[in-house]
């Protein structure tokens, strides 16, 4: 199955070894050469825990040994599903260690998801926590081994009466402490470590293979360009699993650099702000809606916030006042952060000028990464004008998991991944993104793929056809509208309460359900004929507007 995972070209790899970018070293090693350095330092704070390098290290180790006993070896693979905590990290490492491969699902992600992350990948482990509606009792991890035949184990982080005992030896106190520990061999660094998710623009959610070669590199590339050191405290409040918390720099960089990763559960002012006041981070990162709700926050009056002085943004677009207000109110240096989970992560430069900070995405973080923007017909466009952003590199991926038709698409025939991000680069590289041409709903950091709801919402027996498209959201940048086309045939007439009802009745994850729902006698069409969801866009920006006028 991991034979359709793509590789980089022969000579391209051998470049990048040559060049240093690759070293051949396992994710894992970056916890292992902090135990030989820095061993009492603490990696990661979790409410009142506090762990050491060597306290990750060693329960990462039995927590492998465990699995291994089990009867998990190299190669096989893993769902994964936690909540910022402590033993995400210990999971990650654990697996690194046995070269099991998780997708690391975020805890938004329900039926539909779990269930496509299994047909794809085949898992034989599940890791998940009882805290999370699918995993309260056993029905949906029934459900998942009937149709995934290799699924065998699970591990559950928090009270559980159904999956044995193991369930409560997932927590951080005691982390199968009689289990000793194995050594464990050496693995091809060329090889996928695990999958990374992608916001998507299709039917289905598509997964990134990640080797250890290309991550480790865009960590260690990151950590360059950030700074990072053992004074680096880094407060995680997006979704653990998230590449940009996980890699950009993220908790990665952070045990790379030697410092301490403080878990927040999410990015909400009254969870982050009660955690920078005791623990004293001084990075964090943030989508733009986080920011505005921090700034808009009244609690923000009674905590201490000073020991902040960097912010990292990204995953949506930021507007440049609230660049301006962030950097003002909050008094940190504003990082802009335009990543993928395909690679290329661009930064603003701590000593950029103001300018730069506010108004641009930054620049790619390696010399080593290639930028070509394009027209539709992969034809570079004129420096400074808009166009599409195609990228090569080190840490981009070559291809989707499982995916060949869909790869040709999302590549050029000379290897560049096409972004559907529509940007343009200054005069001095810095990128700023202009828009987007894929079919996609960007709300607030979360992506949504157009057709991936557009599909739950045409198994409606009283639909005869539907689009998603953005609708404006003055917190949220973007939300999702679903015009709907009702089967004229049928006697009761369909509402929009029906169809709300179906939709979260289906086991999507929440953040991908419509906002709003729009009946509509037909969907209009382009000249090729295909459903311009341009025109769509500006009927519901203008039924918003005339609606806030009225
Ligand atoms: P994904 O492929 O799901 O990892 O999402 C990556 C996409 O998020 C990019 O291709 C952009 O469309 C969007 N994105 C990430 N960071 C930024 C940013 N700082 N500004 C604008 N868009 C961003
Ligand atoms: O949105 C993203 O996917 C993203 C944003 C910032 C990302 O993957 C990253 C940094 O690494």
């Amino acid at each position: 199955m991991l034979k359709s995972c793509v590789s980089w070209p022969v000579e391209d790899a051998e470049r990048y070894r040559n060049l240093g970018y690759w070293i051949d070293e396992e994710l894992s090693q970056i916890l292992e050469r902090q135990v030989q350095e820095n061993p009492t330092q603490i990696a990661v704070i979790d409410n009142d825990i506090e762990k050491s390098y060597a306290c990750l290290e060693k329960e990462a180790t039995r927590l492998a040994s465990y699995l291994a006993a089990q009867g998990l070896c190299a190669g096989d693979t893993a769902i994964v599903q936690l909540p910022n905590c402590y033993e995400f990290y210990v999971v990650f490492f654990a697996l690194q260690k046995l070269a099991v491969l998780p997708v690391n699902a975020l805890m938004n992600h329900n039926q539909v998801e779990l269930t496509h992350y299994a047909a794809a990948l085949q898992p034989k482990l599940i890791i998940a926590d009882t805290k999370h509606s699918l995993f309260g009792d056993s029905q949906f991890f029934e459900q998942l081994k009937a149709c995934t035949p290799q699924l065998q184990y699970v591990l559950l982080r928090g009270q559980s009466t159904w999956a044995k005992e193991l369930g409560e030896k997932l927590h951080a106190s005691a982390c199968f402490e009689h289990f000793d520990s194995l050594p464990f061999r050496k693995h091809q660094a060329d090889n996928v470590a695990f999958f990374q998710l992608s916001g998507g623009s299709t039917g289905t959610p598509k997964l990134i293979p990640r080797t250890h070669n290309d991550y480790y590199y865009s960590v260690r590339q990151s950590v360059e360009v950030c700074q990072w050191n053992k004074q680096t405290r880094y407060l995680c409040a997006l979704p653990a699993a998230h590449n940009f918390p996980l890699s950009s720099p993220g908790a990665l960089g952070v045990f790379y650099a030697g410092g301490t990763v403080i878990c927040a559960p999410d990015p909400s002012p009254s969870s982050c702000f009660r955690l920078i006041e005791a623990h004293k981070p001084n990075w964090a990162a943030l989508v733009p809606p986080a920011v505005s709700l921090w700034l808009d926050s009244r609690e923000r009056q009674h905590y201490d916030l000073s020991s902040l002085t960097v912010l990292q943004v990204g995953g949506a677009k930021l507007s440049a006042t609230l660049a301006a207000r962030m950097e003002k109110e909050l008094v940190v240096t504003l990082q802009q952060v335009f990543g993928m989970a395909e690679g290329l992560v661009n930064y603003t430069r701590l000593d950029d000028d103001e300018w730069t900070r506010h108004h641009t995405q930054g620049r790619p973080m390696s010399a080593a990464d290639e930028i070509r923007i394009v027209d539709e017909n992969n034809q570079p466009v004129p420096q400074g004008e808009a166009g599409l952003l195609t990228t090569k590199g080190p840490y981009t991926f070559r291809g989707y998991l499982n995916a060949e038709l869909h790869n040709l698409a999302a590549f050029t025939e000379d290897g560049f991944y096409c972004s559907g991000d529509v940007v343009k680069q200054t005069a001095s590289g810095d990128i700023i993104v202009e828009g987007r041409d894929k079919d996609q709903i960007n709300k607030g950091g979360e992506k949504v793929a157009a057709e991936e709801v557009e599909n739950q919402v045409l198994a409606h027996p009283a639909v005869h056809d539907c689009a998603v498209v953005a609708m404006p959201d003055p917190l949220l940048g973007e939300r999702i509208c679903a015009f709907v086309v009702p089967r004229e045939d049928l006697g009761q007439p369909l509402t929009r309460a029906m169809l709300n009802r179906f939709v979260r009745g289906r086991g999507l994850a929440d953040y991908k359900y419509p906002d709003r729902f729009e009946f509509i006698a037909s969907l209009p069409k382009t000249k090729v004929g295909k459903i311009d969801k341009r025109a769509l866009r500006e009927h519901i920006a203008n039924l918003l507007t005339s609606s806030q006028t009225a």
